[in-house]
C-alpha cells in the first residue's frame, strides 16, 4: 500500500497511457552516476525528494480556493485546472542508460496525452532525458533557476550529470534559445564553460543583477519563444527559502523574484514542462525546502491558469 500522499492530494493517475489531465506531476528520483563527496549519505540526497515534496503539499490541499494574496484572488484564475499525480517513475538501479530512456519515454507519453509535465526530481540531470523528450514538441527556449552554470561538457567521463545538463540541452536542435538566472559564488563554473556559454548565446542572469534591475528588467532579456521549459536547481533558491540543498549560497532567487519570473514567462508563451530538482529533505530546516517547493510549484500551475494556457 502506498502511504504516501498524492501532491496536494489530486487524483493518482495510473497507468501514465491514460493520463487525462492539464498538469502531470511526475517523481523523478534520478542520480547522476558521478562519485562526489556530500554532506549527506547519497542514497538519501535527492532520491527522497519527491515524497518530502508530496507530504509538505499536503499543507495547501484544502485551501487551494481560498483567497490568495500572492495572486490577488484565486490561485487558479477561477478556472477549473485538472492537476494529476503519476507517481514516481521506477527506475533500474543498475543501469544509467534505461533509466535515462525510461524518462524520456514517460515525458514523451505525458507530452502525448496533452499535459505540461511538472517533475519533481531528483538531481539536476534529470532535465537531460526530460528535455529529449521535446524532439517533436519544439522549438523551446530553456530557463534554468541556478546557482551554477551546469556547462561542463563531462565529469568523471559521465556526459548526462547535473554539471552538464545546460550544454546537453544546447545540443539539441529543439532547444533554440536558453536563460540562466541567479547564478553567483565561486564554483559557479569554469572561465572556459562561461565562454561556451556566452558562445552558445545563453542569456546569463547573475543573481545580484535580477536583485538590482527586478524581474521585469529581466524579463525583457527573456529571448522569444513559443514554449518555455524551466528547469530548477533548489541551491539557486536563496538558501532562507532553500536551505535543504547540497551547497547553499548566499544571495539566491527569492520567493517573489521566482513567482514572478515565472508569471511573466507565463504570459510571453506557454509552459511547456518544470522541473524542480536537487531538494536534499536530510539536510532541510523544519522541512522549509519541501513546503516552500510545493508553494512555488503551486504558483507555477497559478501562473499557467492566469495566462489562459491550462483550465
Ligand atoms: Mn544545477
Amino acid at each position: 500500500m502506498n502511504q504516501i500522499p498524492t501532491f496536494v492530494e489530486a487524483p493518482r493517475c495510473e497507468p501514465l497511457a491514460d493520463l487525462d489531465a492539464d498538469v502531470a506531476i511526475i517523481g523523478i528520483p534520478y542520480k547522476s552516476p558521478y562519485e562526489v563527496s556530500v554532506p549527506v549519505d547519497a542514497m538519501a540526497g535527492t532520491l527522497s525528494a519527491p515524497e518530502a515534496l508530496r507530504k509538505q503539499s499536503v499543507v495547501y490541499a484544502h485551501s487551494l480556493r481560498h483567497y490568495d494574496f500572492d495572486f490577488d484572488g484565486d490561485l487558479f484564475a477561477g478556472r477549473d485546472v485538472r492537476i494529476a499525480d503519476c507517481g514516481d517513475l521506477v527506475l533500474e538501479p543498475e543501469s544509467p542508460e534505461k533509466q535515462l530512456r525510461a524518462i524520456t519515454q514517460a515525458i514523451r507519453t505525458i507530452l502525448l496525452r496533452g499535459a505540461v509535465p511538472v517533475v519533481l526530481g531528483g538531481d539536476h540531470g534529470t532535465p537531460i532525458p526530460i528535455l529529449r523528450a521535446y524532439e517533436n514538441h519544439g522549438p523551446i527556449c530553456v530557463v534554468q533557476i541556478d546557482a551554477h552554470l551546469d556547462f561542463r561538457d563531462e565529469r568523471q567521463g559521465y556526459k548526462d550529470g547535473f554539471s552538464s545538463q545546460m550544454r546537453r540541452a544546447a545540443e539539441m536542435p529543439w532547444v533554440q534559445s536558453m536563460m540562466q538566472i541567479g547564478l553567483r559564488g565561486v564554483g559557479s563554473g569554469r572561465q572556459e564553460e562561461y565562454e561556451a556559454a556566452r558562445k552558445h548565446g545563453s542569456v546569463m542572469v547573475r543573481a545580484q543583477e535580477l536583485h538590482q534591475l527586478g524581474v521585469e528588467l529581466v524579463l525583457q532579456r527573456l529571448p522569444e519563444a513559443e514554449g518555455y521549459y524551466i528547469t530548477i536547481d533548489s541551491d539557486g533558491l536563496d538558501p532562507s527559502i532553500a536551505p535543504g540543498v547540497y551547497y547553499p549560497s548566499p544571495g539566491g532567487v527569492d520567493y517573489f523574484e521566482m513567482t514572478d519570473l515565472v508569471k511573466g514567462i507565463a504570459k510571453r508563451g506557454a509552459i511547456v514542462g518544470i522541473d524542480f530538482c536537487e531538494v536534499v529533505p536530510a539536510l532541510d530546516v523544519r522541512d522549509l525546502t519541501s513546503i516552500f517547493a510545493a508553494r512555488l510549484i503551486l504558483n507555477f500551475i497559478g501562473a499557467m491558469a492566469h495566462s489562459g494556457q491550462i483550465g
